[in-house]
């Protein structure tokens, strides 16, 4: 198959490992193109102070092999960086993944011939393929903001995104984080802990619940091994992926003692779990009220100023509406003598100077390394980086100049045979990442085993993608996670992005219910045509 697979599926992380692996089970050849110079996609860029899972390791993890489960023994409830790159790497061992992948491969170009796939690289290679599995991630492309005098700027910049191998050392040094999303607020405990000082410069407060992290006793993670039919169950039943059940219990309905009860046994327990204790938190404004009103007093009984701890809680967002971070001593380090916050809503940041961070006022931060947790230019980002061209030559970017639109997350008109694993318009960044990575690639080895076994072409038909475009803004809507105008959901953190809800937020369960349906129905939603084969 000198260059000329049957796949080529870009990424080398939990989505590009198991498409390798699965549609080689199917009988395909297939070929992985990836970036870096080894596995693990998200985990091997985020190698930030403090970078953790959100999700418990015993379901982030893939589900497909009941030997891998038995086999990996994960050390802590929630696994860090390190030890998720460490299974990943493993999982492209144990599977002999590695063969067919080429590392420090970044895809310049992809362009459809009209029969085949035709991409290249940076390196000046060049492979073609009939589909393309694209399995870049959500949240690969790094959000530098433009401030004015990076450049000159006389100390060390990162953003977290793209940390360096050989760590950053913050010893005794003056340290400024931007951003107070989840990265952020991973990290910032961290680097307080070195950091001759540390300033926070918040643009908007946000929610935090405290992650309760562990190592994982013996017993418990023999619990798992030995249940895990039934965790799996759970998980493919639920609304995120994760494998607990959504509280039946009508808060509002509680004594005010009871309730408050609940929520904290709900906060003790901590991690993503608190809001699945809290029924209807994101669809009804006086549940969440409660909730937001209970994550609020939590902050100001933990930090010990009254102003610091009142600029650090959020009044613009109702919780759960950004992607709610969870931490390990987050609201406590604001209580330290050399941590301090800054409010760039109140005094944004005016330029970067030689010396460090000033804001509109005028007041300079002196710093020596200034981190930027600024985040990502979410779902779309990383696919338009890949300078994708469809038939006629139209480019990705022009179809998706009003927002990014699929069917169902999965495909995008006028680009045929083109598959995205997680794409705009799927679950994805709402759900356990895993979860509905082995759902998408299952689906799509499907598909393709289909239009090999028929020689067919396929793409999304566009009545079909403008009915999920619609399918998905109701979605959104019929939830409060439009209220949050700050969020990456919407695209609203890069300046200039078309402001559409990306992620589908109908639900995992019922997104793979209409995945199955549309399969099971002999795929209406595509446009199947008898494949022309260039002359
Ligand atoms: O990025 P974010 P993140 N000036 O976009 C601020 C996943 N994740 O990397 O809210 C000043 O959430 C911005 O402010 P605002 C998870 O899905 C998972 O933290 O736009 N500030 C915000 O505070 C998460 O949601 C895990 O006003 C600026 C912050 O930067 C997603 O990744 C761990 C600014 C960005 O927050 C993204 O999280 C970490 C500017 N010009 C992340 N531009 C795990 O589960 C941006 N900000 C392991």
């Amino acid at each position: 198959m000198a260059n000329d697979p049957d796949v080529v599926v870009i990424g080398a992380g939990f989505a590009g490992l198991y498409a390798i692996h699965r549609l080689r089970e199917r009988g395909l050849s297939v070929h992985g193109l990836e970036a870096a110079e080894g596995v693990g996609g998200t985990w091997y860029w985020n190698r930030y102070p403090g970078a953790r899972c959100d999700s418990e390791s015993y379901y982030y993890c893939y589900a497909f092999s009941r030997e891998l489960e038995q086999e990996w023994d994960w050390s802590e409830r929630y696994p860090g960086q390190a030890e998720i790159l460490s299974y990943l790497e493993h999982v492209a061992d144990r599977f002999d993944l590695r063969r067919d992948i080429s590392f420090s491969t970044t895809v310049v170009s992809a362009a459809h011939d009209g029969d085949r796939w035709v991409i290249d690289t940076e390196d000046g290679g060049r492979w073609t393929c009939r589909w393309l599995v694209t399995a870049v991630g959500c949240l690969s492309s790094a959000n530098v903001p433009d401030i004015p005098g990076l450049e000159p700027f006389a100390g060390e910049w990162h953003h977290t995104g793209q940390w360096p191998h050989e760590g950053v050392d913050v010893a005794g040094r003056r340290v400024g984080v931007v951003g107070t999303g989840s990265t952020g607020i991973q990290a910032i405990p961290v680097l307080a802990e070195s950091a001759g000082h540390l300033t926070v410069f918040q643009r908007t407060a946000n929610f935090s619940i405290p992650a309760r992290n562990a190592p994982l006793a013996p017993e418990e993670a023999a619990g798992y091994k030995a249940d895990y039919a039934a965790i799996r169950e759970l998980q493919q039943a639920s609304t995120n992926g994760h494998p607990f059940v959504v509280s039946d219990v009508d808060t509002l309905a509680l004594p005010d003692d009871e309730r408050r009860a609940l929520l904290e046994r709900a906060w003790e327990r901590g991690g993503l779990r608190f809001r699945a204790a809290v029924r209807d938190v994101l669809t009804d404004p006086a549940v969440n009220e409660e909730a937001s009103d209970f994550l609020r007093s939590k902050i100001h009984e933990t930090v010990d100023d009254a102003t610091t701890a009142e600029a650090l809680t959020p009044r613009d967002h109702p919780f759960a509406t950004k992607r709610p971070p969870i931490d390990t001593g987050y609201f406590e380090t604001y209580n330290r003598a050399d941590v301090s916050l800054v409010d760039v809503r109140a005094d944004p940041i005016a330029a970067i100077t030689p010396r460090g961070v000033r804001l509109e006022s005028g007041t300079e931060h002196p710093l020596d390394v200034l981190v930027f947790a600024t985040g990502f230019d979410a779902l779309s980002g990383p696919l338009l980086r890949l300078g994708i061209r469809g038939t006629g030559g139209q480019s990705l970017a022009d179809a998706w100049a009003e927002g990014a639109t699929t069917y169902l997350g999965l495909g995008v008109a006028g680009f045929p045979d083109l598959f995205t694993i997680t794409g705009p318009g799927s679950p994805s960044v709402l759900t356990n990442m895993p979860t509905s990575i082995e759902q998408h690639v299952d689906w799509i080895a499907d598909l393709v085993v289909h239009l090999r076994d028929h020689d067919l072409e396929a793409e999304p038909t566009p009545e079909a993608q403008a009915r999920w475009a619609e399918h998905v803004r109701e979605a959104a809507d019929a939830t409060l996670l439009p209220q949050a105008a700050s969020s990456w959901y919407l695209g609203a953190n890069v300046p200039g992005k078309p402001r559409v809800f990306l992620p589908y937020a109908g639900g995992f369960a019922r997104y793979r219910e209409m995945c199955d349906a549309e399969a099971a129905a002999g795929y209406p939603g595509f446009a199947l045509r008898a494949r022309q084969r260039a002359a």
